[in-house]
């Protein structure tokens, strides 16, 4: 019987609705999705807000999502007229510092090794890694887009 109800309870953390921001010692997690993708795209782009309420800096330093099989962070600018990504270990986080994740600038979350394309309407888990809060449990929605350089292009610049 306690076996059961830890399952449940287990169930009802990964279905929780998203409109409801999660706090974790501090860090808010809110408006969190991930683009769809198109059969044989093997990496996809995944947006957050991380408000940091505390009174102390933090950062994300990883994330993981069973749907991948590894999860990066990126930065994206432009130098020149190219756009450019690079992997980053970290996201700092100062003291009531907010970062909003978007397209095609600054931070991103990149989905690697796909394990099947993301359509629209799916909740795709993301356990993120805070280096104070610890981890945090968060779902995106998946919802279409047009294409920008950090959905789709990955492929190219990323060999493995
Ligand atoms: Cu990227």
């Amino acid at each position: 019987m306690k076996s059961r109800l830890l399952t449940l309870a287990f169930a009802a953390s990964l279905f929780a609705p998203l409109s409801y921001a999660q706090t974790a010692q501090g860090i808010v997690v809110d408006q969190g999705y991930a683009r769809a993708t198109v059969p044989g795209q093997t990496s996809g782009g995944a947006y957050l807000t991380l408000e940091n309420k505390g009174k102390h800096a933090d950062a994300l330093l990883s994330a993981q999502s069973s749907t991948a099989q590894s999860v990066e962070l990126h930065t994206m600018k432009m130098e020149g007229d190219v756009m450019r990504m690079r992997e980053v270990n970290r996201i700092d986080l100062a003291a009531g510092e907010k970062v909003s994740m978007a397209p095609s600038k600054g931070y991103h979350i990149m989905l690697m090794g796909l394990k099947a394309p993301l359509k629209a309407g799916d909740k795709v888990p993301l356990t993120l890694q805070f280096e104070k809060a610890g981890k945090q449990e968060t779902l995106l929605e998946v919802r279409d887009g047009k294409a920008t350089a950090d959905n789709g292009k990955h492929g190219e610049h990323h060999k493995h």
